[in-house]
Parts: C-alpha cells; sequence; structure tokens
C-alpha cells in the first residue's frame, strides 16, 4: 500500500489546526501509520528542502520551518501521494481550492501550513530520513469499507 509523508509546519502546528488537518485525511479513509511533534535543526530542514536549495526563498523557507515544532506524519492508502496533494491544496494559497486545507486556512505562499510529499519516490526519500524507524504496523479495522 503507497505512503505519503505528511508534515504540519510550525504555523499549521501554533494556530491550533493539527486536528482538523488529521480529521480531513482520517475521514477520507487513509490510516496514520507513524506520527511525532519534533523540532528540527537547520541542517536537518536543508536535506528535507535539498531540492529548492538556490530559490530566493530557500533561507526564509528553512528559518519558518525551524521556528517551532512541526508534526511529521505517514499517511498510508490508495493514491494517498496524488490525493493527499489535492486534499493539501495548491502551493500558493490565492490559487487552492476553497475546501483544501490551504485554501481554507491560508493566505500566503510562504506560511501555507502543510507539506506533502510530491511523488511516491520523494515520500520514500522523505519517510526514510523523518522516520528511520519506518511505519508503525497496524490494520485499519475500516479496511473492508474503505476498499473494494
Ligand atoms: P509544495 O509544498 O506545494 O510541494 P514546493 O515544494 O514548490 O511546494 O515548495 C515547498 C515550500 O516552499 C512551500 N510549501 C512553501 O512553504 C515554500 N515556497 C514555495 N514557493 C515559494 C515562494 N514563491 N515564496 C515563498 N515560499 C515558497
Amino acid at each position: 500500500m503507497e505512503h505519503s509523508f505528511i508534515m504540519i509546519k510550525p504555523d499549521g502546528v501554533q494556530r491550533g489546526l493539527v486536528g482538523e488537518i488529521i480529521s480531513r485525511f482520517e475521514k477520507k479513509g487513509f490510516a496514520l501509520k507513524g506520527l511525532k511533534l519534533m523540532s528540527v535543526d537547520r541542517a536537518f530542514a536543508e536535506n528535507h528542502y535539498s531540492d529548492l536549495a538556490g530559490k530566493p526563498f530557500f533561507n526564509g523557507l528553512i528559518e519558518y520551518i525551524i521556528s517551532g515544532p512541526v508534526v511529521a506524519m505517514i499517511w498510508e492508502g490508495k493514491n494517498v501521494v496524488a490525493t493527499g496533494r489535492k486534499i493539501i491544496g495548491a502551493t500558493k494559497p490565492a490559487d487552492s481550492d476553497v475546501g483544501t486545507i490551504r485554501g481554507d486556512f491560508a493566505i500566503d505562499v510562504g506560511r501555507n501550513i502543510i507539506h506533502g510529499s510530491d511523488s511516491v519516490e520523494s515520500a520514500r526519500k522523505e519517510i526514510a530520513l523523518w522516520f528511520s524507524e519506518g511505519p508503525v504496523n497496524w490494520q485499519s479495522s475500516l479496511h473492508s469499507w474503505i476498499y473494494e
């Protein structure tokens, strides 16, 4: 089954949106397979965002991510990477549809609440970085109602 790495950024934690965000993924039918509240240092954040090194907003992005604790999660389910991106909404909140997390709760691209893996391959890399212990192994009792 597919996994995605989803991270609630410091603004999402401090604005009290953790429960709302977890609830949206749960209600969709995805299964929570990893969860931790943690602070990361500069080197770790730069590693996570290494693809964006050189972008003009890179330093600001790193300062934002290390400014407070984040909630790191592994979510599991069919097409969870692509569907997770739909639940999250477009990178720029001005372009995010109403009904998405960013569309409902964010205004600025530099304070857009949440991160979600953009491909199965980046999910694999991000989960390895954030969860060296891997996903928690449990089976949702709702599975027979979620999948044919
Ligand atoms: P996404 O998070 O939707 O995958 P990316 O990977 O292009 O988008 O960008 C990663 C993060 O970098 C975004 N979540 C946002 O916080 C920040 N970011 C992206 N573009 C900008 C920008 N133009 N100005 C400031 N921050 C940006």
